[in-house]
C-alpha cells in the first residue's frame, strides 16, 4: 500500500496548535492553499490560518469525523499533531490516554482503510525516562516513561511501525524535542518555559521559571522542526531503516544558559526559580540527543544554535508585542 511520492490531498491534526499552526501554513506554501485542510478541536483557527485554506473542527477520537473530513477533501497524506502534551497529560492522564491513543488508533485505521499515502505521527523526547542515558541520548535504548504522554509517545511509536509492517500504512515519526517558537504559544508542555521566558523578558523584563536553574533539556527552534518534519515525509522510503521513532537532537541548554542568552539582549532581565510537578518530568528526560540515525537515513541537519534562535525570537516576538 505504499505508494508514490506524490502528495495531493493535506489533513493536519491539531492546526491551531503551537506547531500544526505553522506547519500547516508551510505546507500551503508548499501544496497550494487548498490542498491543505487544517483541523482542529475547539479553538478558534487565527484570521491567517482561518482564511487562507480550508478549516475543519473535528476531534481525532471520533472515527466519524475524522472519516468525514478524509472523504470530503480526498485527503491522500495526514501530519497527525493534535495530542495532550507531558503537563497537561499529568493533570488528566484519562484525556492524554484518549487523545493520544484513541486518536492515534483512528488516524492509522483511517489510513490503511482509506489507504493514505503517507502519515506523520510525531514522537517525543517523553518517550525515554529516568533509566535511559541522558547524555547523548542513543537512538535504541530503554524506553520506560514515567509520564502518561510518554507511555503513549512508546506505545504509539510501536503501534505505527506496526501499521507499517503488518499494513503496508508509511507512517514515519520523529521525537521531538521541546520546540521553541514564536508565532503560537505551547500549551501545556513540560519545555513551555522556554517560550514563555521570550513574552516574559520582552513584556515584563521579569519571569518566574517553573524548572530549576540547571535544568538541561533538549530544544529546537521552528523552522528546524518544520524542516525535520516535511523532510522526513519526503525521505525516500527505501533508505528508512527507521520509520516512526527518530531522535532529532538540535539545542541543549540549561534554563539558566537560555536566561543568560537573552539578557544579552535585554541586560535588565531577571529570573527567579519556583519548580512545580514539571520539574519531575523534566528530570526524567535526556538532556542532550544522538540523532545520528536522521541523520544518515535522510540528511537531517539543524540550522539555529542557541545565539541565533535567541536573536530570531527577540526580534519576532519585539515586532509583535511591542
Ligand atoms: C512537552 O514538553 O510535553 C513537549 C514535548 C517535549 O514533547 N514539548
Amino acid at each position: 500500500m505504499v505508494k508514490s511520492d506524490e502528495m495531493k490531498k493535506v489533513l493536519v491534526t491539531g492546526a491551531v496548535g503551537q506547531i500544526g499552526s505553522e506547519l500547516t501554513m508551510e505546507l500551503r506554501r508548499l501544496h497550494g492553499n487548498d490542498n491543505v485542510v487544517a483541523m482542529g478541536r475547539k479553538t478558534k483557527p487565527s484570521d491567517e490560518l482561518g482564511n487562507s485554506g480550508p478549516f475543519e473542527f473535528g476531534n481525532v477520537t471520533d472515527r466519524e469525523s475524522l472519516d468525514s473530513i478524509i472523504k470530503k477533501y480526498d485527503i491522500d497524506t495526514v501530519y497527525h499533531m493534535a495530542a495532550i502534551l507531558s503537563g497537561a497529560g499529568e493533570k488528566n492522564p484519562q484525556l492524554a490516554y484518549d487523545v493520544n491513543m484513541n486518536g492515534l488508533y483512528n488516524v492509522l485505521e483511517a489510513a490503511r482503510e482509506h489507504e493514505l499515502t503517507r502519515v506523520m505521527v510525531p514522537s517525543s523526547i517523553a518517550a525515554f525516562g529516568p533509566s535511559t542515558p541522558k547524555e547523548n541520548t542513543p537512538q535504541e535504548t530503554i524506553l520506560k516513561p514515567t509520564t502518561m504522554y510518554g507511555v503513549t509517545k512508546v506505545a504509539g511509536e510501536l503501534l505505527a511501525d506496526y501499521y507499517f509492517k503488518r499494513f503496508g500504512v508509511d507512517v514515519r515519526g520523529l521525537r521531538y524535542p521541546g520546540i521553541i517558537s514564536s508565532e503560537t504559544l505551547p500549551g501545556g508542555g513540560t519545555t513551555d518555559y522556554a517560550v514563555e521566558i521570550f513574552y516574559e523578558a520582552i513584556n515584563h523584563k521579569k519571569y518566574k521559571c517553573f524548572v530549576r536553574e540547571d535544568t538541561v533539556l533538549p530544544m529546537m527552534y521552528m523552522p528546524d522542526c518544520i524542516n525535520a518534519t516535511i523532510d522526513l515525509m519526503n525521505a525516500d522510503v527505501n533508505k528508512l531503516i527507521h520509520h516512526s521513532d527518530f531522535n532529532l537532537g538540535a539545542l541543549s541548554f540549561s534554563a539558566g544558559g537560555l536566561a543568560d542568552e537573552i539578557r544579552k539582549h535585554i541586560p535588565e532581565f531577571t529570573v527567579t526559580y519556583e519548580p512545580d510537578f514539571r520539574q519531575a518530568i523534566a528530570d526524567s528526560w535526556p538532556r542532550t540527543i544522538d540523532d545520528s540515525a536522521a541523520r544518515a537515513e535522510w540528511g537531517w541537519k539543524p540550522t539555529y544554535d542557541l545565539a541565533k534562535m535567541t536573536l530570531d525570537m527577540i526580534e519576532k516576538l519585539s515586532a509583535k508585542l511591542l
